[in-house]
């Protein structure tokens, strides 16, 4: 019998990817989490039946959710990742040669348990010099630091569950202020096809407390419609002039990536427009 995992991606859409083993399924406190094995994407975690990352193609968001700030940003030392409880971010962060500690703050340790169970190139990132998990709030925890963070990244479900209040303006504004004066806030914002609402949410709330606010896009084959967000707001530092060249390049990431990735399509121009 053959098996597959479908991810509805709208009412009307579903992604199907034929598996070959569940190697875990379970309710924790906050969401359902499966790891199973397909055959197109290797290994792969969902979260509430949605895909958060796969062996194959993790490397896409993960690059760019971390070194576009990370290389925009002049001495990134004190990095502050919410969410992320894979460690996907966490490993490009604390192999940033300019990073001192890296943080990850997950809610649910049941997600860090998965990675360190079946997600090794992920997890490896827990026992690197710098690295620190939390398990804790990420809300209460950016209320309680002040002024401490060069970069926050924002390593995010969907804006359903836990992570609904990570898409709101008074979370933005604690991110505002757990960064230092010069800080780089780096969010992921969701499908231009499919979540326009969402990256309304995320460019004008992030636009009312950053003199800089950018959105960049990427191509992740297994996010819905395969074409995935991120949104930047900065307080001093312009996020698409690369600092760094070619010794941070990537699989998916280099440099003239980096700034091709902030040249928008037309339709993605105007849900930005309109979202002001
Ligand atoms: N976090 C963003 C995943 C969103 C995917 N959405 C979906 N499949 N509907 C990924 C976490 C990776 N560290």
């Amino acid at each position: 019998m053959e098996l597959w995992v479908t991810e509805y991606q709208t009412p009307a859409l579903g992604f199907s990817c034929k598996i070959s083993e569940t190697l875990r399924t379970e309710q924790t406190k906050f969401q359902h989490l499966s790891v199973v094995v397909t055959e197109q994407f290797g290994r792969m975690l969902l979260l509430d039946g949605m895909v958060q990352t796969t062996e194959k193609d993790e490397f896409v968001y993960h690059e760019m959710i971390s070194r576009v700030a990370l290389n925009s940003h002049p001495n990134p030392e004190q990095v502050l990742i919410i969410g992320g409880g894979d460690g996907g971010s966490l490993r490009e962060v604390v192999r940033h040669p300019a990073v001192k500690r890296g943080v990850l703050v997950e809610i649910d340790d049941r997600v860090v348990q998965a990675a360190r169970d079946f997600f090794p190139d992920l997890s490896c990132s827990f026992t690197e010099p710098g690295a620190e998990v939390v398990i804790a709030d990420g809300i209460q925890y950016v209320k309680d630091h002040k002024n401490t963070f060069d970069v926050i990244m924002v390593d995010s479900t969907e804006p359903v569950g836990p992570a609904v209040e990570l898409f709101s303006p008074g979370f933005y504004q604690n991110c505002f202020n757990a960064l230092k004066d010069d800080g780089m806030l780096v969010v992921q914002s969701e499908s231009p096809f499919f979540n326009e609402n969402v990256i309304k949410m995320a460019y004008g709330g992030i636009k009312k407390f950053f003199p800089i606010t950018k959105l960049y896009l990427a191509s992740v084959p297994t996010y819905p419609s395969g074409l995935w967000s991120f949104t930047v707001g900065s307080k001093t530092h312009d996020p698409e002039t690369v600092k760094f060249t070619e010794a941070s390049s990537g699989r998916y990431y280099t440099s003239d990536l980096h700034q091709a990735a902030f040249k928008l399509p037309g339709f993605v121009q105007n849900i930005l427009k309109n979202g002001e």
